[in-house]
């Protein structure tokens, strides 16, 4: 059988198509951005699960509203410009068709805010939190502190040649798998913004101000998120890094944190010499 040129160009698009998809799938790696990546970053918890599915849902509305608004208008182009229907009608009215365009929009709003609500109280419902962890955003870096665990806090900043670029960091957040972890976050100096995308969190981390969030990590291992509020000249180098672990690492690694980052009392600002004398990523 002999294909026409369309059918050419048809099979030609869904091959590049098809390649694109498996090397962005190829690329992809859990809990950091990859090459070419367009599609979001692969999940790692619940609400990241509901954020993706989401998407895919207003991606499949908006394509399928496109795609017939555009058909309206090829129609409109073709069947009633002034050379092939030269005499337009006169109509002004037609019930069907005005209780058609006012309640199929309504529908369609119903079927996004029914699942936007539940991501929503998915989102903000903070379930009984096994570890609590406060963020708090500093130009230009993180510090963690664990309330619950032996009391210690310690920061978080980016390391210039570790891998991945621009993510890796010297004292990475440790949590354990398949724990609620609550995080508290404010900012020190300025807004900045607690972000992890394959863990689907994203709160303005604001000074004088305790913002809460949550997630359950379902799998373990490096997951990387960076700072997402513009907050100041290193705002591209406050990277965020978590790792996680097994219970018995994380109890492990826990010993191990206390006695490292024990707190100095009536030294708080110990960390902002720390940072000064560190070469900063603009080599300041
Ligand atoms: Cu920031």
């Amino acid at each position: 059988m002999k294909m026409s040129k369309r059918g050419h160009r048809l099979l030609g698009l869904t091959v590049a198509g098809a390649a694109l998809a498996a090397s962005s799938a190829a690329f992809a790696e859990l809990g950091q951005p990859a090459p070419w990546e367009w599609t979001l970053q692969e999940s790692a918890t619940e609400v990241m699960d509901f954020i993706t599915t989401f998407h895919t849902w207003l991606f499949v509305i908006i394509t399928v509203i496109s795609l017939f608004v555009l058909g309206l208008l090829i129609a409109v182009i073709v069947k009633f410009n002034a050379k092939t229907n030269p005499i337009p009608s006169k109509t002004t009215h037609n019930t069907l068709i005005e209780v058609a365009w006012t309640l199929i929009p309504v529908l369609i709003l119903v079927g996004i805010s029914i699942p936007s609500f539940k991501l929503l109280f998915l989102q903000l419902d903070i379930p009984k939190a096994d570890l609590t962890i406060k963020a708090t955003g500093k130009q230009w870096y993180w510090s963690y502190s664990y309330p619950d665990n032996g009391k210690f806090e310690f920061d978080s900043l980016m390391v210039q040649d570790k891998k991945p670029r621009l993510l890796g960091v010297d004292n990475e957040m440790v949590v354990p798998v398949n724990k609620v972890v609550r995080i508290q976050t404010t900012g020190a100096d300025v807004i900045h913004a607690f972000a992890v995308p394959a863990f689907g969190i994203k709160i303005d981390s604001i000074p004088g101000r305790l913002n809460e969030t949550w997630f359950k990590a379902a799998k373990t291992g490096m997951f990387y998120g960076q700072c997402s509020e513009l907050c100041g000249k290193d705002h591209a180098f406050m990277p965020i890094a978590v790792r996680v672990v097994s219970d018995q690492e994380f109890a492990a690694w826990v010993e191990g944190a206390k006695k490292k980052f024990a707190t100095n009392p009536g030294n708080s600002f110990a960390s902002a010499d720390t940072f000064a004398s560190t070469t900063g990523p603009s080599g300041e």
